[in-house]
């Protein structure tokens, strides 16, 4: 006959509790209640463009939207006023989709996950939710990296790619802006003193404004046109398939114009490079997310 001490099976079964607990503790803390399955991440051929889906990261809510694959005309036609002499037309096809935070990557959002708050506009009592700026290219791979460590496993965050940022910015459209052919910063926080495709000079605000302060383009994304320009994976090559741009160049591109640009330097088409150890209070970025 077996002899059981009570105290002793009691230290056990608190133990055993106790480890349980710890591990619930750092499953939901790391991916968050609102965690999905890979199975959600995944490439779908029936998702519609612009489907919305939320992923909790720390204490707050993010939304990405789907973006197909697909193909598209990036750069600007020779028609197209203040064009620049690298935006030349051509044909892409990107092979797969790949989910795009609906917004720049915010203050909260970076301190969450870098513990870092680098921004010259701070966020106050009344002012949230503004885009983080001041980070190197550099800074932004490491936040991918980092993010990608806290993902359901086969769901990896990065830098989109040159094409793939100006396919999401158009969303299937081949006007100067997603939303027209016109910007004086009534619609994107930009310099409006300088306006694109009208006489009428608009707002300049000298600073970032919380995203989402102007609509979306009609895949859901705010803010792509202004506020501040984006980091992008490559420099630029111009392949026709799933472009990737090169790691042999010295600048790496950013994107959509900020909110000290001209009207014309946020165009969908529009081009500028900095180094990747650049800082600048006009050049933040956003990120994808892709499945393996
Ligand atoms: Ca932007």
């Amino acid at each position: 006959m077996v002899n059981v001490n009570p105290k002793r099976c009691v230290f056990f079964i608190s133990a055993f509790v106790s480890v349980a607990a710890s591990i619930f503790c750092v499953v939901t803390s790391t991916f968050g209640q609102d965690a999905l399955p890979l199975s959600k991440w995944s490439e779908s051929s029936s998702r519609k463009a612009g489907t919305r889906q939320t992923l909790k990261i720390g204490n707050s809510t993010y939304g990405f939207c789907w973006i197909p694959a697909g193909e598209f005309d990036m750069g600007s036609s020779e028609s197209e006023i203040s064009r620049g002499d690298d935006e030349t037309l051509h044909h892409v096809k990107l092979t797969k989709g790949f989910w795009m935070l609906e917004t720049e990557v915010t203050q909260a959002l970076y301190w969450e996950i870098m513990e870092s708050a680098p921004s010259r506009f701070k966020e106050t009592k009344d002012i949230h939710d503004l885009p983080v700026e001041r980070v190197s290219w550099f800074e932004a791979m490491k936040f991918c990296e980092k993010l990608t460590e806290r993902l359901p496993d086969g769901v990896k965050a990065s830098l989109p790619t040159e094409a793939q940022w100006e396919y999401a910015c158009r969303a299937g459209t081949k006007t100067p802006f997603s939303f027209g052919s016109d910007l004086n910063g009534n619609r994107a926080n930009c310099d409006g003193n300088s306006p694109y495709g009208t006489f009428k000079a608009g707002k300049y605000l000298g600073r970032t404004t919380p995203v989402k302060s102007y609509g979306a383009n009609p895949w859901g994304l705010y803010d792509t046109h202004g506020n501040v320009s984006e980091w992008c994976l490559d420099y630029h090559v111009w392949a026709v398939v799933d472009p990737q741009g090169s790691d042999d160049g010295s600048y790496r591109v950013c994107r959509g114009g900020s909110w000290f640009s001209c009207a014309r330097y946020c165009r969908s088409a529009f081009r500028l490079k900095f180094v990747p150890s650049y800082r600048g209070d006009l050049l933040g970025f956003r990120v994808i997310l892709s499945c393996d």
